[in-house]
């Protein structure tokens, strides 16, 4: 059976909740299959985050690998485009670790591309009626950092697709009239993306050559 391995992320920068969780605990209350879903909370921890999420990967070899976190000053979901290799923290991660312009993993490529098929993502989001953009950049924080592992780590398993995904902070996390998204949209969109990445079997990158 085609199993799926999504996480979320656990509270940081003095929040009490991550909206990436928020969503992914309601994208299983909703999940009605055929395909199994295995949810997970990672720490918003460098070296945490990608052990965690190894162990995940090894105990429940999913078929396909959509890792969550939230994004703040946006109010739409990001599908990320490329983690890159390098990390350069704003903020202490909750180890208190605070990396600056330190690569990922060592000797390692400078970027992976997502291996989702990242447009028909979007437009399946889109389709769903949530607010949604293609995103060039995961940032250099934890989000990016737990994506490059993660595309580094399934690199040598091309059956195996993954990527990741940036939802909105929600209204309570935020001021009055910041930017946000409501947990049930967020959860909306993953399932839509889910879909559209399980039914979509042609990845236009490997099709469209290079340009001359
Ligand atoms: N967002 C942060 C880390 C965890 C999360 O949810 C980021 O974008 O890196």
């Amino acid at each position: 059976m085609t199993r799926i391995l999504v996480t979320g992320f656990g509270p940081f920068d003095g929040q009490t909740v991550n909206a990436s969780s928020l969503a992914v605990e309601q994208l299983a209350a909703r999940w009605t299959g055929p395909e199994e879903l295995v949810v997970r909370e990672l720490p918003v921890s460098f070296r945490g985050a990608r052990q965690q999420l190894r162990v995940a990967i090894a105990e429940t070899e999913p078929d396909l690998v959509v890792c969550v976190g939230e994004a703040g000053s946006t109010s739409a979901v990001g599908v990320e485009r490329v983690a890159v290799n390098v990390i350069d923290a704003r903020i202490p991660d909750v180890d208190g670790s605070a990396p600056v312009d330190v690569p990922v993993i060592a000797g390692a490529p400078a970027a992976f591309f997502s291996t989702l098929p990242v447009k028909a993502c979007a437009a399946a989001v889109r389709d769903a009626g949530v607010p949604v953009e293609v995103s060039n950049t995961a940032g250099l924080y934890v989000c990016n950092a737990t994506f490059y592992a993660l595309q580094h780590l399934l690199a040598a398993r091309p059956g195996v697709r993954s990527g990741f995904v940036h939802v909105p902070r929600t209204p309570a996390q935020v001021d009055p009239g910041a930017p946000a998204m409501e947990v049930d949209d967020a959860a909306t969109a993953l399932h839509a993306l889910l879909r559209a990445a399980l039914s979509t079997t042609t990845d236009l990158r490997e099709s469209a050559g290079t340009l001359a």
